[in-house]
């Protein structure tokens, strides 16, 4: 039998899935061939789902820890002493002493019902902010009013030159590869900006190495050269954006010498790049999420925004600064379903939490964690293990055993995507969205995340909170879309819908900020407290900065998502660190050998892959990884981007000897 699902990851993508089920069995996932993204190809990610579904290593059962072991109980044991410590916390210190910790770990609409619980308490202590991406929204909020992509086929029909800035397009955005191909067929040229070689600099025309956390520079001396060579477009500049005076002001700084020993990037490649933006056009930017992950990431962002639009690539067909679909959001009434609006939150950053535990006043009695793992995703593990340490009472509720639910009083086992009724959408790229249908009943006692909190809110005497169903919520929260009473079975039947999103962003000359025009120069930044126009605010970490001499990049893993790597077959306990043939130089390392990679924090020992074609002073480890007492944000500082609530992880410093073999064990 087949069945039409969907994939709910945090992923560009947003994938219509067809499961194979044969005796209740998930026997294989396929992309369906009929969504015009998906074109019947899934990631391994995705693949993976069902092998999720079924692992050994699924906790099925509530567990409990009882002096230092777990222990299987049963839900009504959990569900009634998590209900009283609920209330006591209440009636001790109110709902602030409750912290909700949560993420994107599943994109499905309805996981937002776990935060109604929490509000129909009143509120709680929540994270907000991002590990991810808001330095770079925030940054096209000051420039467009909104972030938003231009549809695939615009590019594949248009596009004369694809620009791939800081995005690993062949690892996290593979379904983005058969439109570049077919770009490049009609004769689109590929330009990869990127520190770090990447699968996808094979394909292309030339590539632009950059030394980490430079783009903004590189930019804005692109830039310089695009006017001074009269390749900007005089049209945009008067009829359809304001401040371009006061950014242009400050652009002859920005000589070719300083932008060249700035960024490493050679005089010749700064001139190539501005000859694609200024003359080979229409040029359409793929922007990464990497190089917002800085000191002066938004920065970064603005100054590539203020490049493709000074020369005419925005709001045109074959254009766009493509860094998100947040045009998605609108279609979606979440507040209807959470009811934050009326809720009493106290918000703690997601980078810092763990300081903000420590200082906290109420002070932090019960934690939930969903749809999350911080342990290994959050900056600076050792001080986030220190914060909920001193949290009394803690609970996880997730399907396997990860590093943050090892420290958990409670485990409470949810049901996987495949055993869910649900629907999910990307606000990252395309405008397509998915139906969630389970494939197979739920293994063991997992429940539905709401019906654990509709069991809480039970034993607590107050079903009232959690009232609903899976149809109702549902109509709920998609209202804004369904402009029939039949659009919920259409989406149901056929899987997956378009939603009705230009492909074309900003055609008409107008746009979402306050004077209505891109904003060069604006005011919202300069309110904010920055500079009004994109500036270079230099990495903190990296080469000549610190006293460790490498930076260091905790990119995302090729072969599963973030931390999600407990189906994956092959275990691994020596991770393999990406090096560049220079550092291996310096520092005598042979391919294959093993060496120790180390910064004022942290220490791990790998086995080296040297390559070529990245930035001299580069060293790579895939993030999501733990092992040897440590995980990757081991190494990384609870640092802040420039823009927004957001992490800049990436602005890490590093240094690696050889080391031999044994060196791993004795660190255990
Ligand atoms: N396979 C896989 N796919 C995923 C995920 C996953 O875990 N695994 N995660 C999903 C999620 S949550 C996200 S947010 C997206 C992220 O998608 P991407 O943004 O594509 O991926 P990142 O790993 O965040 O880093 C992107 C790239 O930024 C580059 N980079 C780092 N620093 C700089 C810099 O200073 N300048 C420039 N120009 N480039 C730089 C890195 O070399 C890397 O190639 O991927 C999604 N897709
Ligand atoms: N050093 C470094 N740190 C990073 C990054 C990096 O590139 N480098 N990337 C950052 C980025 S972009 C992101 S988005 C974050 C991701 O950070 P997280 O979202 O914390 O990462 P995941 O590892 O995907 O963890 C999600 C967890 O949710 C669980 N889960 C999945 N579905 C459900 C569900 O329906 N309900 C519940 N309760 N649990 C579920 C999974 O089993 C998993 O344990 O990491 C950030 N941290
Ligand atoms: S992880 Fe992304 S690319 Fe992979 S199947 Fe899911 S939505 Fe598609
Ligand atoms: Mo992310």
């Amino acid at each position: 039998m087949k069945i039409k699902t969907a994939c709910p990851l945090d992923c560009y993508d947003g994938c219509s899935v067809i499961a194979t089920v044969e005796d209740g069995k998930i026997i294989r996932l396929d992309g369906n061939p009929d969504h015009p993204i998906t074109r019947g190809a899934l990631c391994n990610r995705g693949r993976r789902l069902g092998e999720r579904r079924d692992s050994d290593k699924r906790i099925l059962h509530p567990m409990k820890k009882v002096a230092g072991e777990w222990v299987q109980i049963s839900w009504e044991r959990a569900i009634r002493e998590i209900a009283a410590e609920i209330q006591e916390t209440l009636s001790s210190d109110g709902h602030h002493a409750i912290l909700h910790a949560f993420d994107w770990g599943s994109g499905a609409v309805l996981k937002s019902l776990n935060q109604r619980f929490f509000y129909q308490l009143g509120g709680c202590t929540e994270t907000v902010g991002s590990l991810c991406w808001e330095a770079g929204l925030e940054a096209q909020r000051y420039d467009f009013g909104q972030a938003r992509s231009h549809a695939p086929d615009d590019m594949v029909r248009h596009s004369q030159v694809i620009v791939v800035w800081g995005r690993n397009v062949a690892t996290t955005n593979v379904h983005m590869m058969p439109f570049i191909k077919q770009s490049q067929a009609r004769g689109a040229k590929l330009v990869v900006v990127n520190p770090l070689p990447t699968d996808i600099a094979r394909r292309a025309d030339f590539c632009v190495v950059p030394r980490p956390g430079t783009d903004a520079i590189l930019a804005l001396g692109v830039l310089r050269v695009c006017r001074d060579k009269g390749y900007v477009s005089e049209t945009f500049l008067t009829d359809r954006s304001i401040g371009w005076d006061q950014l242009a002001a400050t652009l002859d700084t920005y000589t070719l010498d300083f932008v060249s020993s700035t960024t490493d990037v050679p005089a010749t490649d700064i001139e190539r790049l501005a000859d694609a933006y200024g003359r080979m056009g229409p040029v359409t930017t793929l922007l990464g999420l990497g190089m917002q992950r800085y000191a002066g990431g938004g920065n970064a962002i603005r100054a590539i925004d203020a490049l493709a639009a000074a020369t005419g690539n925005v709001g045109v067909p074959g254009g766009g600064v493509n860094y998100a679909q947040r045009g998605m959001a609108s279609f979606f009434d979440e507040d209807s379903l959470t009811g934050r609006r009326a809720a009493d939150v106290r918000e703690f950053f997601r980078g810092t939490q763990a300081e903000e535990i420590l200082a906290s006043n109420p002070p932090i009695r019960m934690m939930f964690v969903t749809r999350t793992n911080p342990l290994t995703q959050v900056p600076d593990t050792e001080l986030l293990k220190r914060a909920y340490g001193q949290i009394p009472c803690k609970v996880v509720i997730d399907t396997f055993m990860t590093k943050t639910a090892e420290m958990a009083d409670y485990f409470l086992p949810c049901t996987n995507v495949m055993e869910e009724e649900d629907v999910t959408f990307t606000t990252m790229w395309h405008a397509y969205v998915s139906y969630i249908r389970p494939v197979v009943p739920p293994r063991g006692e997992a429940k539905p995340e709401w019906q654990i909190f509709r069991d809480l809110a039970e034993a607590m005497g107050r079903p009232d909170m959690m009232e609903g169903d899976v149809s109702t919520w549902l109509e709920r929260i998609l209202s804004p879309m369904l402009e029939d009473d039949h659009a919920l079975t259409t989406l149901r039947s056929n899987g997956f819908m378009r939603l009705p999103i230009e492909d074309v962003p900003w055609a008409d000359g107008s746009f979402m900020t306050p004077s209505g025009k891109f904003e060069f120069a604006s005011e919202i930044a300069g309110q904010d407290g920055h500079s009004p126009v994109a500036t270079y605010i230099p990495p903190v970490a990296g080469h000549g900065n610190e006293q460790y001499p490498y930076t260091l990049l905790t990119i995302h893993p090729r072969k599963h998502e973030n931390s999600q790597r407990e189906a994956v077959a092959s275990e691994i306990d020596v991770p393999v660190v990406e090096l560049s043939d220079q550092v291996a130089r310096e520092k005598g390392i042979v391919q294959g050998g093993t060496v120790r990679v180390f910064n004022a924090k942290a220490s791990v020992v790998c086995t080296a892959n040297i390559v070529t074609g990245g930035h001299p002073y580069t060293v790579k480890l895939e993030s999501g990884w733990w092992g040897q007492g440590v995980t990757i944000n081991s190494f990384t500082d609870a640092r802040r981007a420039d823009f927004g609530q957001q992490t800049a992880q990436y602005d890490c410093a590093c240094d690696v000897e050889a080391t031999s073999p044994e060196a791993s064990s004795k660190m255990e």
